[in-house]
């Protein structure tokens, strides 16, 4: 098991992807895109690696961003290995800070797990500015384990460049956990590439493309989930806070709507029906009983 942290945005699930060769996580521009932890299955020969994606590291402001806190603090725990993302081009800021601490303790409790952070999205960086991230992030470990009166921990850990873009260093990086992993029984059955059934994943499709196509507070105001689904059909409901983000989804003449259902549509199965609707749940993100009904 390898559970990937970072802060929102700096490409998690958009390398998860990549290390298990499918797409198994949902992703888009705007922050707090994820948000459960997703395990990716990667099975080769007698090897298995289990990727869980989480959703970002962030500063709450609302009671569903402390529940997505706290279901990535609580996938990082009782892993294997442990990744750390900072980007490649952004100065290190308090939510990588946060990040790396919270690898140095995991680590420090865990003499078994091994520590790894990955300077992501290499491909917009040029070679210089990489070496100088990796030297800075890698400074910042070090202090970070002093004060947690930890040095050994700053040691343990290993360091990447990749860009999930173009594959460059993904390669070695997870040859590197590959080689890492302890014995133990298949997690998972061999054929499967990911924990998330069936009906999610056709709603997280569609939230995908509401995500990559609005912006500002609304990618963060949106649930979907199915209410049907067969071999031929889908219904999935796009839910939004208020009536003015609804006639955003919709668009002109639903030329919106439209759009998301044929974007969504594309990665479903040839000939698959899917039927959108938007409805509107009041300031659902800020309710602990419509938090507690979309399951976060
Ligand atoms: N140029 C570039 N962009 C990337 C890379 N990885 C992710 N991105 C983009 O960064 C944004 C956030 O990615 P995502 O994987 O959703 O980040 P997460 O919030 O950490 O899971 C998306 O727009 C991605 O397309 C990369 O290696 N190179
Ligand atoms: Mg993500």
């Amino acid at each position: 098991m390898i559970a990937v942290i970072g802060r929102p945005n700096v490409g998690k699930s958009t390398l998860v992807n990549e290390l298990v060769g499918a797409k198994v996580s949902i992703t888009a521009a705007s922050p707090n895109t994820t948000r459960r932890a997703v395990r990716g299955v990667l099975t080769d020969g007698d090897v298995q690696l289990v990727f869980v994606d989480t959703p970002g590291l962030h500063r709450p402001r609302t009671p569903l961003g402390h529940r997505l806190n706290q279901a990535a603090r609580h996938a990082a725990g009782d892993v294997d290995a442990l990744v750390a993302v900072v980007e490649a081009t952004q100065v290190l800021g308090p939510g990588d800070r946060t990040t790396l601490e919270t690898l140095v303790r995991e680590a420090a409790g865990a003499p078994d797990l091994h520590p790894v952070v990955v300077v992501s999205k290499v491909d917009r960086a040029r070679r210089g500015t990489v070496a100088d991230q990796l030297l800075a992030v890698s400074r910042v470990v070090e202090e970070i384990a002093d004060a947690q009166r930890a040095a050994a921990v700053g040691a343990r850990v290993d360091y990447f460049a990749t860009s999930a873009r173009t594959g460059a260093g993904v390669d070695g990086l997870r040859t590197h956990l590959r080689d890492r992993m302890p014995d133990s029984p298949f997690l998972f059955p061999p054929e499967e590439v990911s924990d998330v059934p069936a009906s999610e994943w056709v709603a997280e499709l569609v939230r995908e493309q509401v995500a990559r196509r609005t912006r500002e507070e609304l990618p963060h105001a949106v649930h979907c989930r199915v209410i049907e689904l067969t071999d031929r059909r889908a219904s999935v409901e796009i839910v939004v806070e208020r009536p003015s983000q609804r006639a955003i989804v919709i668009g002109h003449r639903g030329q919106m709507l439209r759009a998301i259902g044929t974007a969504a549509r594309q990665e479903l199965p040839e000939g698959m029906f899917l039927e959108l609707r938007v409805v509107v749940e009041p300031d659902w993100q800020r309710r602990d009983d419509a938090l507690d009904r979309f399951g976060y």
